[in-house]
Parts: structure tokens; C-alpha cells; sequence
């Protein structure tokens, strides 16, 4: 984790670092051994920072030109920022409770949890979103959680999570990517951690048959398993090309060990590349297993008796690979080495022959293997030709080029590093505008940074992270942002604004609400018009509208012991006017947007006078928008 690294021949990076202080500018890199590029003078650089700057600058009142979308890491949410202005915009709780917004609390937001509504944390990771022929469709969103092995859905029209799946017999999903081609009808998700099966304290030798991970391949449109494959080894990150027949895999602990020493025990690990095509006849034709009470189809994509299952490739990389990544001309796979300074290009129009088995050796797909630097993690494009690889131990992004990378590797004597831009501090993901579509249009690249050190003003033991912006859109990169972020956005991606389209207020007969209507609807309640109170049994349900300042109902009396739900209409249709429920002492709080109804359901176990008021800032007389909940004593 030390940001000490070796300095290069000629090289003094704590000189470098001066320089940087001195003109304000991340200068540090330039002219690094080996890339070849003329030493600009510093002022020269200077200014053409500036310049970049100038480029990232929004001023007030003006509209980003793309949509980011970060994820949240282990605080469970989504993240949209405007870039390049790297403002915030809005956030989506998805896999935590947001006191703010009801999630987690209304009836709308568990029903879309459903069971795991039970849990009140999430690590989410990949965010990626839907495509049709390999560029953004604007639909949907879709990010991993690591740790309760589910996988959620937002809808980009309303920017809220609607479907959330549980991915059955698989512990912790963390690599997630779309299909690109010809649509995305499946989202492909790693289950990394290798279980026993049945996993009922039975047997617990993880290196044992029983024991393995699996594929996990789940239908964007309805968000329920399709199939899933077992594998060998782990699976660690993954991504899809643009013919939508394969998937491709990092696996870093091929050991099956359990403990660190054995994770990097072999040589080598593998990119397993999965042949969707097959997989999907094979399940088509019945060929298939079930596991436990699950009845999703399961393959077997391992080898037996040294034969190659029709479903998997295994390509052995350098040990304890991590990213993976397709170029944007639909050409590589780009497998990063983590533990090797490499990163292993593998070339998809090879994939076919691995299949038909024409190839004496896995390793024949990889056309190259370039040498970056230390801890490369993850790469990302320009659409230039050129890539963009995260070194987290030399905390740098290497801005090298594919063709002379697979040139070099043939024995030809180019180089293929551009250049390095060192970052603050130790940077995981990044991700360049449009990179991972054929739109990819090599303008901003973000670098989520682990660590901010001396960045920013100090915030106790825990420091924020570091997302910086990069303007690639020249010949050289160039560093034009410091953005703290909150733990942890592992990844983001970055869409073209004019690919997002947003509600500006709520349809009435969203599916979001749906089975609310349905219930108002049983109970021959017009949502829209009705304020009334129903009693079945002792379950209240108070039904109201709200208009600014005020709720339709500002007084009901129930009885202590009775389970209350609250059922609010938001009438009004002005943009932007969102109003809140909020029962104090009880830990009730909504969000009502308009044209919008959220409901949220408590027991009334207090008996008294309890005000209920709203909490979301709507009118000049938005204090006085109260009521009360009157308690009869039992
Ligand atoms: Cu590299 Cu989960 Cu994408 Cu973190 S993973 S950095
Ligand atoms: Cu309604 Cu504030
Ligand atoms: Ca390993």
C-alpha cells in the first residue's frame, strides 16, 4: 500500500512532486524513462493545464455534457455526478436505508428488496448499464453487492432501484457486466467465493469437487436467474464483447486455497472465457442441473479427465489477475496482472478456434503482453487506439497503445508507452467517457483513487477517497480534478447526457407503485382524491393526498397496538415540488415526488398525541405542513 515505488533512471520523483506543488499542476510525470515525448518547461505545461481546466470548468447554471454514475462501495448506494464538473446530482439508495427517501422503510422500496430487505448493509461495486448494439440504451442500471450476493437494477427514467435479485447457492457477487450485443438480455455477474455444495455443515474441504463458485448469468428484463456456471477456481471481474457470444473472467485464486500464501501459490491463474452461445443451447436442450431447492439450470463449465468442457476456456494469465476488459473496437480482452507488472491481451476473433479446439495451447489467443508497471488493476479506452491502465502500486495511470503493444510482443522493436500521470493516491478503477461502448469518445477519464492522504482537509482517522478527472482528449493527459468521495466508489461509468432521459415528474400509473394502487384499488380508494381512513381488523390504512402546504388529512385517531399504513398521493404536478412523511418517535420518514404515492407501514404503540410532519422542503409555508396521529390508550 506504500505510494514508495522505485525512482526511474533519471528520474526523482520526490523532485517531481515538487515541481507539481510548485505550479498547482500534476506535472509529476512528465518525460518519464522510456516514453519518448519532449520535455514541455514547466510553464509551458503549466499553461496547457490551465487550459484543461478551463475545459472541466461548469459554470453556474450550465448543464453538464455526461452523466456519471458511481457506485457507492460498502455505503450501498448509487451516485450520479455531472462531468466534468464532478458535482453531484443525486443518489440512489439501493442496497442501504436512506432515511431521507424511505428506503428501505415504505412498502414500495421492501417489495422491491423483498426478502433481503432484512439486511441494512450492502458493497456494491460495478456499476453498468444497458445497451443495444453496443452503445448505452438509457434504460437500466445495473450493480453488484458483494456482500449479501445480490444484484439490483435502477431505472435511469426515474433514477430509482426496481428490481432487486438474490443470486441463489453463490456467495458474494462482485464482477458484473451487460451483454453489449446484439442487446443486453443478460447481466453477468461473478460469484467469487468457492462453497461447498450443499453448503449445510456437511462437508467443509473447499478443495474438494463438491466445492466451487459459479457464472452467474441473470435476465435483464425480468431480473431472474437464467442459468449459472460452475467453474474452476474463483471468478474475480468480468466483461462481454461486441459479437454477444462470449464472457470473459479473471480468476485469481485457481489454488481453491483458503488463506493468502495459498491464493498465491501457482504461477499462473486464467481468464476463463464462457461461450454464451453454447451454455444457452445446452440449458435450451434440457441438459442441465438443479442444486438444492433452487430451480435455476446450472452447467458444468469445468474440465474433466482433461478434456474441455463445450462451455469454458481456460487461458492461464500471470498469477492474481483482477480487471478485465473489452476494447472499444471490439477486438481484446484485456486481462490486468495485478501481481505482474503485464496486462494480457487476449483477441476475441480467436475465440472460435479456441472452441473448435485448433489451437495447441490456451495461451495461443494471447496476442500481447505488455509491461505497464506495478499493480496494474484496470484498463480503460479512448477509442484512439490507445488504453488507459491503472498502477496501483506505482500509483499511476500508464497511457500506453494496443497496436504496438501486439507489436512488441511479435518481436518488433516499438514502444508502447505513452505516458504516466502520477495520481493521488493509488488508484483502483478508472474509467473513460463512453469507454465501455463503441461510442467510446476519449475525452474525460475519472480515476477513483484509494487513498487521499494530504489531499484534502483533514476529517479525523477516516479520510475521504480521491476521484480525479483527466482531460485525454489530447496527446498527453492532464489532471484537472480533485474529488473526495465517500467510501467506497470502487467504479463509475460515464454516459452521454443525451442518452439519459428522465421523468421530470412521476406517470400515475408507474409500476413502481403498482401494487399500492392495487391495494387502494381493492379498498375502492381513489388515490388521487380520497382522504380516508380504513379499518380491517387492526390494521389502519390512512389514504391521503398532498398538495403544497399541505396533507389532506391533518388528524386521524387509531388505537394503540393498531399496525398503521400511511398512504400518500402527491398531487401536485409542479416540477420539482416533493414533499416528505415523517411520524416522529416512530422511524417513519418518505418521500413523495410529484404525481408520486409511497406508502410506509408502523405499529401505533404509543398512546398520546404524535405529530406527523413533512420533510421535504416544498413551500414557504412548508413548516406548517403537519397533522396529527391521535392514540387511543388500549
Ligand atoms: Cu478493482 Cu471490486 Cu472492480 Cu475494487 S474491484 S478497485
Ligand atoms: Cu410538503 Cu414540505
Ligand atoms: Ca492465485
Amino acid at each position: 500500500m506504500s505510494k514508495e515505488t522505485e525512482d526511474k533512471p533519471g528520474m526523482n520523483r520526490r523532485r517531481f512532486l515538487g515541481a507539481s506543488a510548485l505550479t498547482g499542476a500534476g506535472v509529476a510525470m512528465l518525460g518519464t524513462a522510456g516514453i519518448g515525448s519532449a520535455v514541455m518547461s514547466r510553464e509551458s505545461w503549466a499553461a496547457a493545464v490551465s487550459e484543461a481546466r478551463q475545459n472541466a470548468h461548469v459554470a453556474p447554471g450550465e448543464l453538464d455534457e455526461y452523466y456519471g454514475f458511481w457506485s457507492g462501495g460498502h455505503q450501498g448506494e448509487v451516485r450520479v455526478l455531472g462531468v466534468p464538473s464532478m458535482r453531484e446530482l443525486m443518489r440512489i439508495p439501493v442496497f442501504n436505508v436512506d432515511s431521507a427517501t424511505g428506503w428501505g422503510l415504505t412498502n414500495e422500496s421492501r417489495a422491491i428488496m423483498g426478502e433481503s430487505a432484512k439486511y441494512l448493509n450492502g458493497d456494491c461495486h460495478h456499476p453498468h448499464l444497458s445497451m443495444a448494439d453496443g452503445r448505452y440504451d438509457g434504460k437500466y442500471l445495473f450493480i453488484n453487492d458483494k456482500a449479501n450476493s445480490r444484484v439490483a437494477r435502477i431505472r435511469l427514467d426515474i433514477m430509482k432501484c426496481d428490481k432487486m435479485l438474490t443470486v441463489p447457492n453463490v456467495q458474494a457477487i462482485h464482477g458484473l457486466r451487460v451483454q453489449k450485443v446484439p442487446h443486453t438480455k443478460y447481466v453477468f455477474a461473478n460469484a467469487e467465493f468457492i462453497i461447498p455444495h450443499p453448503n449445510d455443515g456437511s462437508q467443509f474441504d473447499t478443495t474438494a469437487d463438491y466445492s466451487y463458485t459459479m457464472f452467474n448469468v441473470i435476465d435483464a428484463e425480468n431480473m431472474e436467474m437464467a442459468f449459472q456456471v460452475i467453474v474452476e477456481g474463483n471468478l474475480d471481474n468480468c466483461d462481454a464483447d461486441y459479437t454477444g457470444k462470449y464472457a470473459a473472467a479473471t480468476c485469481y485464486n485457481s489454488e481453491k486455497a483458503t488463506d493468502l500464501g495459498g491464493m498465491m501459490r501457482n504461477e499462473r491463474d486464467w481468464v476463463v472465457v464462457f461461450n454464451i452461445e453454447a451454455i444457452e443451447q445446452a440449458v435450451k436442450a434440457g441438459n442441465f442441473i438443479t442444486l438444492g431447492d433452487s430451480d435455476v439450470p446450472v452447467v458444468d463449465g469445468r474440465r474433466k479427465d482433461g478434456n474441455n468442457s463445450p462451455f469454458t476456456r481456460y487461458v492461464p494469465v500471470p498469477k492474481n489477475p483482477h480487471g478485465l476488459n473489452t476494447s472499444p473496437d471490439g477486438k481484446y480482452f484485456i486481462a490486468n496482472g495485478k501481481l505482474s507488472p503485464t496486462v494480457s491481451i487476449i483477441a476475441i476473433d480467436r475465440l472460435d478456434d479456441l472452441f473448435a479446439n485448433k489451437y495447441d495451447e490456451e495461451r495461443e489467443v494471447i496476442v500481447g503482453e505488455p509491461e505497464l508497471g506495478l499493480g496494474p488493476l484496470h484498463t480503460t479506452f479512448d477509442g484512439r487506439g490507445y488504453a488507459y491502465t491503472t498502477l496501483f502500486i506505482d500509483s499511476q495511470v500508464v497511457k500506453w497503445n494496443i497496436e504496438d503493444a501486439v507489436r512488441a510482443y511479435n518481436g518488433d522493436d516499438v514502444s508502447y508507452i505513452r505516458q504516466k500521470l502520477d495520481v493521488q493516491y493509488q488508484p483502483g478503477h478508472n474509467h473513460a467517457s463512453l469507454t465501455e461502448t463503441r461510442d467510446a469518445d476519449g475525452k474525460w477519464l475519472v480515476v477513483l483513487c484509494k487513498f487521499s492522504k494530504d489531499r484534502f482537509l483533514l476529517t479525523g482517522p477516516l479520510h475521504p477517497e480521491n476521484d480525479q478527472l483527466i482531460d485525454i482528449s489530447g496527446d498527453e493527459m492532464k489532471l484537472v480534478h480533485d474529488g473526495p468521495t465517500y467510501a467506497e466508489p470502487h467504479d463509475c461509468v460515464l454516459a452521454h447526457r443525451s442518452q439519459i432521459k428522465t421523468r421530470k415528474i412521476w406517470e400515475r400509473n408507474d409500476p413502481f407503485f403498482a401494487p399500492t394502487a392495487e391495494m387502494a384499488k381493492k379498498d375502492g380508494i381513489v388515490l388521487e382524491s380520497d382522504n380516508k381512513v380504513i379499518r380491517d381488523g387492526n390494521k389502519v390504512r390512512v389514504y391521503m393526498t398532498s398538495m403544497a402546504p399541505a396533507y389532506g388529512i391533518n388528524e386521524f385517531t387509531v388505537k394503540q397496538g393498531d399496525e398503521v399504513t400511511v398512504i400518500i398521493t402527491n398531487i401536485d404536478e409542479i416540477e420539482d415540488v416533493s414533499h416528505g412523511f415523517c411520524m416522529t418517535n416512530h422511524g417513519v420518514s418518505m418521500e413523495i415526488s410529484p404525481q408520486q404515492t409511497s406508502s410506509v407501514t408502523f405499529v401505533a404503540d404509543k398512546p398520546g398525541v404524535h405529530w406527523y410532519y413533512c420533510n421535504w422542503f416544498c413551500h414557504a409555508l412548508h413548516m406548517e405542513m403537519v397533522g396529527r396521529m391521535l392514540v387511543e390508550p388500549a
